[in-house]
């Protein structure tokens, strides 16, 4: 054990509550691609051309095939040891954990966590521009693309885009984590993206030590305490018993 990681085990087992933001990163290992990581995502496009209102009201179907690509590869993907540990530390910490996430794959839920706040929505469920209807859709490909509702209207990714506000729930939940926070474990995040990234500077200024998780340096790694370059799933499995 390096010394880092000791003391920050340390500091699980004694707070009383701690949060957690995670990304894009945590997904790495369980194959799915990260944003503006290597290996990026699709085509020759940036998530920033293809994750906003404008790009779908110009083209919804190439918007569909960016996210039925990625369905497809979710679909196929499995929860790794990173996404395992968190869901044994909310076991561990019960209300004294709260996971948030910025990851919009599901693979937090399926390895058992319970309580989620997805600040950037949930690529299995579609919203319906018309009547605003949310339901669930599994199937890949869809039917058809782009799809459209009973009512006639297209059905659109129920994902929070550039431009969007974040949903209220969610936020305002992330909003008392980061201020409760006694630890606050940012992982697997390039911490770019507002206001997600802001979480760690509420936690700061709420007295939370914070910890990184990520193999490359991230903005924020000023306000860390520890800065752990690795893969968040060889990494957490060590500081959650
Ligand atoms: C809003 C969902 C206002 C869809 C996404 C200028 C300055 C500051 C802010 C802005 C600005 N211009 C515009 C803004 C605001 C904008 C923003 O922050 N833009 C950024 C690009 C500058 N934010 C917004 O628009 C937000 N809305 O502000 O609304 C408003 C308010 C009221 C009323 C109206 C409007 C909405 C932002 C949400 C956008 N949606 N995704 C989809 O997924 O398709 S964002 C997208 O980026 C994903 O959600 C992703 O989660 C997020 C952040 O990316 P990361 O998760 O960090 O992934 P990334 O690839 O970047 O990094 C991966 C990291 O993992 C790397 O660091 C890598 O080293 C690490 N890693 C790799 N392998 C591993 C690993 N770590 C651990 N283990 C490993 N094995
Ligand atoms: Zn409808």
């Amino acid at each position: 054990m390096t010394p880092d990681l000791d003391d920050l085990r340390a500091a699980v087992r004694a707070s009383h509550f701690i949060a957690a933001l995670t990304g894009a990163g945590i997904s790495a290992e369980s194959g799915i691609p990260t944003f503006r990581g290597p290996g990026g995502l699709w085509r020759s496009f940036r998530p920033e051309e293809l994750a906003t209102p404008e790009a779908f009201q110009r083209d919804p179907h190439l918007v569909w095939e960016w996210y039925n690509w990625r369905r497809g590869i979710i679909r196929r993907a499995e929860p790794n040891p990173g996404h395992r540990a968190l869901a044994s530390l909310e076991r561990l910490k019960g209300d004294g954990f709260r996971l948030i996430t910025q990851n919009i794959d599901g693979l937090h839920d399926s390895a058992g966590s319970r309580h989620v706040a997805k600040l950037h929505g949930d690529i299995w469920r579609v919203r319906c521009t018309g009547c605003g209807s949310v339901t669930r859709h599994e199937e890949v490909p869809l039917r058809s693309v782009p799809p459209l509702c009973a009512c006639g209207a297209l059905l659109r990714p129920d994902v929070v885009w550039f431009g969007e506000p974040l949903p209220e729930l969610e936020w305002r939940e992330a909003v008392d984590a980061g201020r409760r926070a006694q630890l606050f474990l940012l992982i697997g995040t390039s911490a770019v993206v507002y206001p997600a990234a802001g979480l760690v500077e509420l936690a700061r200024s709420g007295g939370a030590r914070v910890a990184v998780i990520n193999p490359e340096a991230t903005p924020l790694d000023h306000l860390a305490e520890w800065a752990l370059r690795g893969p968040a799933g060889e990494i957490l499995p060590q500081i959650v018993d």
